[in-house]
């Protein structure tokens, strides 16, 4: 069963029958409740390999975290242990327990191309050129990377970045686009300038809107009349402290694949406005319309819509600060321990624009919830780290789900939040299985 792929698909394809597919237990189509008991129940005990003493509180059509999550692993230059989803472009993510470093070194981060990267390796890093111009801008310039080094202040800062399809893999009816779990994040330390100081000096108009980043990748096509990809952010987000422009990651030179020598960085936001391989910035009069700014890409419905729905492209709106979230990087799921031990637990937790105010732990599927320990973020905008500890009333088959709470008391949602037709923004409560041995 571990090794059978399109258990996803099956609940993807069939989401009111899975149920009785995968398990043979009958879920009620209008709650779509359907509490595991009878044979059901027998055959998921079966299949884990443990009896599931929290039973009485698992919902009808959740796939058990110790089925759902594979291990695959794949090697490219720099990175171990990612799973590569797609290899033209390289798009790979990163296992949650690989992500238990607080600061998120290189090799751990994930990547994702739109387009083909240009080749950067040799390069002269100072002498590569960055032009700030657009319809708002008063000044425009062409500034190399060792000019901008020179003429304005450094700052270093712990900055996380997630792909607004973090989570794309859980919608159902499925997402076209890169099937994401939970790995499309990381918060590694950056140094660079301020975009504010670099906005200045090349004066910001009065009409001006938006902030975009046109860079050096080529589309996919080969067409060299089309760009992979040119996002922005409204004025206010790019005028921020923590926007910047980026050349080091971790002390290091930015590899290759994040955007070496340079890449703009507005944290908090869907990573796809971090623009890598950055050649221009735009101080635009209007919302910026470049390459997957438009249409459908990087928006969501700005009513609700039933899953499934065809949304027209007006009625999209483009998606800001992402919502609040969570990753339990330690244990590594399905880790196996004694009866009667303490199980210690610890992740990161992270909200947009906003701040984490409180984290939550279950082991009985959100039927009660522990507090747990979390800190303060670095930084603004840098990910908290959090702590628990747990025991477990008897033998069995457990899972652990994490729940974080922003300061505005926005919580993680324990299932699947708003379908939209692209799959954004899946903040979902993260789960672990656990098997408690007698
Ligand atoms: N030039 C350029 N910048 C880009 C992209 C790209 O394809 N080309 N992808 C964007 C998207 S969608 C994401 S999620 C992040 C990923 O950053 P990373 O690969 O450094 O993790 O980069 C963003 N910046
Ligand atoms: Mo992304």
């Amino acid at each position: 069963m571990k090794k059978e792929k399109g258990l996803h698909e099956i609940y993807a394809d069939h989401p009111s029958d899975a149920d009785e597919l995968v398990w043979g237990r009958k879920v009620d189509r209008v709650s779509r409740r359907g509490f595991v008991k009878g044979s059901g129940l027998a055959a998921m005990t079966a299949v884990l390999g443990a009896s599931i003493p929290f039973a009485k509180f698992m919902p009808g059509g959740l796939i058990p975290a110790a089925l759902a999550q594979s291990d695959e692993a794949f090697s490219i230059p720099g990175k171990s242990g990612l799973t590569l989803l797609n290899d033209r472009p390289i798009n790979a993510e990163t296992p949650a327990h690989l992500l238990d470093d607080p600061v998120t070194p290189a090799s751990r981060l994930f990547v994702r191309n739109n387009g083909v990267p240009p080749s950067t390796r040799d390069i002269d890093p100072l002498e590569w050129q960055i032009t700030i111009e657009g319809e708002a801008c008063e000044r425009p310039k062409v500034m190399t990377l060792g000019e901008i080094q020179q003429r304005f202040k450094h700052h270093t800062l712990q900055l996380q970045i997630e792909c607004g399809g973090n989570g794309r893999s859980e919608f159902n009816p499925p997402a076209k686009g890169n099937q994401w779990t939970t790995g499309a994040i990381g918060c590694p330390e950056w140094t660079g300038v301020r975009l504010r100081d670099i906005l200045d000096e090349c004066g910001v108009a009065d009409n001006a809107v938006y902030v975009a980043y046109a860079a050096a990748d080529t589309h996919l096509s080969g067409d060299p009349t089309k760009q992979a990809i040119s996002r922005g952010v409204p004025v206010h987000k790019a005028l921020e402290d923590e926007s910047m422009i980026v050349w080091a990651m971790n002390g290091e030179p930015l590899p290759e694949l994040h955007g070496f020598p340079v890449r703009m960085l507005c944290s908090g936001w869907p990573a796809s406005v971090s623009g890598k391989w950055l050649t221009r910035i735009l101080i635009r009069d209007r919302v910026h319309d470049g390459a997957k700014m438009t249409g459908q890409s990087y928006r969501v419905p700005c009513k609700p819509v039933p899953p499934g729905t065809a949304v027209a492209d007006e009625d999209m709106c483009v998606i800001e600060s992402m919502p609040v979230k969570s990753l339990i990087t330690f244990p590594k799921s399905g880790i196996e321990v004694g009866a009667g031990q303490q199980l210690a637990l610890r992740g990161h937790a992270w909200a947009g624009d906003s701040r984490v105010k409180a984290m939550y732990t279950s082991i009985d599927f959100g039927a009660t919830w522990q507090k747990a320990k979390l800190k303060k973020p670095t930084n603004r905008l840098a990910w908290q780290h959090w702590s628990a500890s747990t025991g477990f009333p008897e033998a069995g088959y457990y899972e652990i789900w994490a729940r974080a709470v922003d300061d505005a008391g926005r919580s993680q949602p324990m299932v699947l939040p708003g379908w939209n037709p692209r799959g954004y923004l899946n903040n979902a409560c993260h789960r672990i299985a656990v098997r408690v041995n007698a």
